[in-house]
């Protein structure tokens, strides 16, 4: 029978077994179908605050998130949902967040994307000052280390970040000490309307890791197993006692910094270039088509599966309630002060 299997990627080759590529694949679809719903319902005036699109960059997102074990930690930031769906975030609990009900992550004390399940799935709630998460990372795993614990803690952020002083000290703290850290840049060209030349003045981002004495590899963010293989290098490494690491993902930003900004300034050269080369989702579904690990009827079915769970989710968020005002004093506190795990829907103590 004729085959258009691609001979040069045999099985042995591959990095993962191949119900994983294809998981991964589903969830690049999953991250890509998401993004375009969301965006639609947004323009629409159906989805109330920002949406801030990553399409174009699940190649960084699922492919460094699926390198993590379930113990380690995610510290994301704003543009990062592909990450924190990949890690393990609930759908259904994303919605709600999104539509600020009860049922979302932080039970409808905020929509939008700050989301986070620390102790369901550690992946920690994104904070608006950037790159904050990359200092708290540092944290985590300076934890880890001293526990004798074998977990990693991996951060993103996104290139305007690497101009922010808190990103320089979380590098080179995580040095000093050689934490179990792996530290992504997702440079997706354009802080806002700011280009990478009018951001930093290196011809890339990887070579700063030379500053701080750690290893740092720049991959193309549009082929998601060239990312999950750096990743997982880098994890292995710092699993293992070798510290951090520095990996500079490159894309592109597709859309306008959030739903708001028709991204006027960026070149329509530029654009159409990634979307044609370096569009992860198109590149992965190919590969693994010809290398005979997914059908054409295989992705019908997963793409046919995928719109019923976001039909689903949405209609689980539009049916969740709204908190009450007095919620928002609701949580789990200790007597002396501390915020505890989360309790059930609704539930918790005054605060103190
Ligand atoms: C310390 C700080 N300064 C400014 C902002 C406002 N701000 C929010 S997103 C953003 C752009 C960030 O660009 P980048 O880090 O490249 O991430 P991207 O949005 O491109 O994913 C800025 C400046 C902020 N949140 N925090």
């Amino acid at each position: 029978m004729a085959t258009d299997i691609d001979p040069a990627m045999t099985q042995q080759s591959r990095p993962l077994p191949d119900e994983r590529l294809k998981d991964m694949l589903g969830m690049l679809m999953l991250c890509r179908y998401f993004d375009e719903r969301m965006e639609a319902l947004y323009r629409q005036g159906r989805l109330p605050g920002a949406f801030y699109s990553g399409r174009g960059q699940e190649g960084t997102h699922v492919g460094a998130a699926s390198a993590l074990r379930a113990d380690d930690s995610l510290f994301p930031t704003h543009r990062d949902l592909s990450a924190q769906l990949t890690k393990g975030l609930d759908l259904n609990r994303v919605m709600a967040q999104y539509w600020g009900r009860i049922d979302g992550y932080l039970r409808g004390r905020d929509g939008n994307s700050h989301i986070g399940d620390w102790y369901g799935n550690r992946t920690f709630a994104v904070m608006s000052h950037l790159p904050i998460a990359y200092p708290v990372a540092c944290g985590a795993a300076l934890a880890y280390k001293r526990a004798g614990d074998d977990r990693i803690a991996l951060a993103i952020c996104g290139d305007g970040s690497t101009s922010n002083g808190r990103w320089h000290e979380a590098l080179n703290m995580s040095a000093v000490f050689q934490l179990p850290v792996v530290w992504v840049v997702n440079n997706n060209q354009f802080a806002y309307s700011a280009p990478n030349p009018v951001e930093f003045h290196t011809a890339t981002i990887a070579e700063k890791a030379a500053a701080y004495g750690m290893p740092g590899v720049r991959v193309d963010g549009g082929e998601v197993l060239e990312v999950f293989e750096a990743v997982q290098e880098a994890a292995e490494r710092a699993r293992s006692g070798g510290g951090p690491s520095l990996i500079e993902s490159v894309s592109l930003r597709w859309r306008g910094h959030a739903g708001h900004d028709p991204a006027k300034y960026m070149a329509p050269e530029l654009l159409e270039e990634y979307m044609t080369l370096h569009d992860p989702v198109k590149n992965f579904r190919e590969e693994l088509l010809s290398w005979g690990i997914v059908t054409k009827d295989d992705i019908d079915a997963m793409s046919e599966r995928i719109a019923a769970d976001f039909e689903a989710a949405h209609s689980y968020a539009l049916a969740s309630p709204f908190p009450e005002p007095g919620d928002a004093f609701l949580g789990n506190w200790t007597e002396d002060g501390y915020w505890t795990r989360e309790p059930g829907r609704g539930g918790g103590t005054e605060s103190p």
